[in-house]
């Protein structure tokens, strides 16, 4: 029988109930050629599916289990939340003391509005930008993503069409033009596109550190030049730190880099694993928001108890002396001994890292936008991850997503994932 049965048997009852079986397109592992795996639990840097597989995990559920899976004062925190009533509709103590940290945590943030995803974050940051400013028209970059909003769901224009065409059925064209998607790193592209449509672009929205197309760092001045074109140009700088936040240093990017944007989107490790979004910036900005300014957004569940609850016991977990210290020498440690390893091999990768997030890109590089990041050679990719799952070690399913350290994963565990990646690039290199 096969030591995957339950998760075969569940994938095809889901796929009869859910498109492709999931609740989120990525997890249905169409990049992978595997039918995946269904998890019943998590704990530290472990997960365990249906079959009682056990594999290290560097998902962490695409970013918010930064201290790893039941993380025992997190389900404490939550399991007593829900004991005392699970939504009211009303605001609670939670809230404002989340707000509050969210607040003294981010450089940028004077005032923030929780909601219940990133998507619902940037969503509502694009409406504001565009109420505040009274402009239409929105720059992004290729490779990032922003949740699944229509302005974002665009894809790029072909060569000085900057207008970005549909990216899914059901966006409308109307919808799309107004969005520009840019080559990240490319300050360039930005000034033209600013110089073509001037007076008109309401903000540029950008992933300080790109997670989405893999993992991409900005080259030295590219935050800094999108810093200066929004005070000439009049539009806002809208940070998505969407993973960033929380992940990469205490105040985020925007702490990280000293860049202040005037907006930011939160999401993923504010929850702790649960839903919580947040969107936030200057005062002058948040406060056209309904009920004290007109721009309206609202949400049944936003800073929900229980998940604003889970949320506040993983910062202040994080908050704890020396962990990003600790996540920063974890994740050099194994973006360097992978590499070592790969070119021992003569696996031709490029590794990409900020702090606790890296990217294997199966190329030989530089990879600093989504042109290069394409060039990776994806059979090699999944060969790799089906190798590597073989050995119980669980990588994103996409070569452009981002691995993710916890606090939870060991040296050994750091060691063993290495010693797995040696063992079969090995065997990828005898053919
Ligand atoms: P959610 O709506 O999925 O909570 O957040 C959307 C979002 C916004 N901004 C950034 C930078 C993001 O990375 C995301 C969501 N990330 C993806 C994976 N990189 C979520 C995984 C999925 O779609 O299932």
């Amino acid at each position: 029988m096969s030591p995957f049965a339950n998760s075969e048997r569940l994938f095809k009852i889901a796929s009869q109930l859910m498109p492709g079986g999931v609740n989120s397109p990525v997890r249905a592992w169409g990049a992978v050629g595997l039918s995946p795996r269904l998890i019943a639990r998590g704990e530290g840097a472990r997960i365990y599916d249906v079959d009682g597989n056990a594999y290290l995990d560097y998902v962490g559920s695409w970013g918010p289990l930064i201290l790893g899976h039941a993380y025992p004062e997190v389900v404490a925190a939550v399991q007593e939340a829900a004991a005392r009533g699970t939504s009211f509709g009303a605001s609670t103590p939670g809230e404002v003391e989340l707000a509050e940290m969210l607040v003294r945590a981010v450089p940028g943030l004077e005032m923030v509005r929780l909601v219940s995803s990133g998507t619902e974050a940037c969503m509502s940051a694009l409406r504001l930008a565009r109420g505040a400013t009274g402009r239409a028209r929105v720059i992004k970059f290729d490779g990032c993503y922003h949740g699944h909003a229509d302005s974002f769901l665009v894809a790029a224009g072909s060569g000085m069409l900057t207008h970005a065409i549909p990216g899914s059925p059901g966006v409308p064209g109307e919808i799309a033009d107004l969005t520009m998607s840019l080559p990240y790193n490319d300050l360039d592209a930005v000034a033209r596109a600013l110089k073509q449509h001037p007076g008109e672009v309401a903000a540029i929205f950008v992933e300080p550190v790109v997670g989405n197309m893999g993992v991409v760092p900005p080259q030295s001045g590219f935050l800094e030049g999108l810093r200066r074109l929004c005070d000439q140009e009049g539009c806002l700088l809208v940070f998505d730190e969407v993973i960033t936040g929380f992940r990469v240093a205490w105040g985020g990017a925007q702490a990280r880099y000293g860049i202040k944007p005037d907006l930011t989107c939160l999401g993923k490790i504010i929850g702790g694993g649960l839903p919580v979004g947040a969107y936030g910036g200057r005062r002058d900005l948040m406060a056209q928001m309904a009920p004290v300014g007109p721009i309206y957004q609202a949400g049944t569940l936003s800073g929900n108890p229980v998940a604003v609850a889970g949320g506040l016991a993983a910062l202040k977990a994080l908050k704890q002396a020396g962990t990003y210290e600790s996540l920063e020498e974890k994740g050099a440690w194994l973006a360097r001994e992978l590499s070592a390893a790969a070119a021992r091999q003569g696996a031709a990768v490029t590794i990409n890292r900020v702090a606790s997030m890296l990217t294997v890109f199966f190329t030989p590089g530089p990879v600093a936008n989504l042109n290069d990041a394409k060039k990776a050679d994806l059979n090699q990719f999944q060969r790799f991850f089906q190798g590597m799952l073989a050995e119980g070690v669980y990588l994103p399913c996409s070569q452009f997503e981002a691995w993710f350290v916890s606090t939870a994963h060991s040296q050994k565990d750091l060691e063993s994932t290495v010693a797995a990646a040696e063992r079969v690039w090995t065997g990828m290199a005898r053919g």
